[in-house]
Parts: C-alpha cells; structure tokens; sequence
C-alpha cells in the first residue's frame, strides 16, 4: 500500500502489483515508469490522484478509462480546479489512452505544464 498524506505527495509506481495508492489531500502525483494499464486495476486502487507523471522512462504509458479517471480524481482536482480532470506529465506522444468517447487529452490551457484528461 503507497498512501499519501495531507501534503504533496509523489507516490512512485514500478508495476501494477500495487494494492492501493491513496493520494489524500494535496496535489499528488503517481509516477509511472511501465506500461500501466488501469483498466485491469481495481477502481478502488488509486484515490485522490491529481497528476501522472510518465516523464521517467520511454516505456511509460498509461491506458485508462472513464470509471479509472473517476475513481483517481476523487473529485475536484486542485491543478485544474475542476472536477474529474487529471493532469498527464510527459511520456512520448500517444503514451495515454483514454477509453470514452465522452473523454478526450488535450493540451494545457493552464499552469500545470502537462496534458489535461478531460470530458470534452
Ligand atoms: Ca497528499
Ligand atoms: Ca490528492
């Protein structure tokens, strides 16, 4: 178990074996550096997750969908100040996929310096 607590936090993540990764209160940021796939991960396992961040190797990349964003977010993000929106940090082009027709990544319109996750 990886749990966070009411300050930032960076919860690393070497592979999917995890059981829980609570981010609670703050703007926390799990760093991915395999091929995470959400979608085969209980929706229970992350929480209060503002932020990805696939920036520390090239193999990174995150597949997720609409139930995995919902379920990370845990509510309105403080990055983005809006609800259900996490921020993805570096990773090569096309790393994260989003299941979803309604949910689309788009470029940062703010000051998070990464790529928005949001419903479109
Ligand atoms: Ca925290
Ligand atoms: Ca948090």
């Amino acid at each position: 178990m990886l749990r966070g607590k009411t300050g930032d936090d960076r919860i690393f993540m070497g592979d999917d074996s995890f059981v829980l990764a609570e981010g609670g209160d703050g703007t926390d940021t799990v760093a991915v550096d395999f091929a995470l796939d959400l979608t085969n991960v209980s929706d229970d396992a992350l929480s209060g997750i503002e932020s990805f961040d696939l920036g520390g190797n090239s193999a990174a990349a995150m597949t997720l969908g609409v139930d995995d964003v919902l379920a990370a977010t845990s509510g309105k993000n403080a990055l983005t100040e809006t609800e259900n929106t996490p921020v993805n940090r570096g990773g090569e082009e096309g790393a994260v996929k989003v299941f979803g027709e309604e949910w689309e990544i788009s470029s940062d319109q703010i000051d998070t310096d990464g790529d928005l996750i949001e419903e479109s």
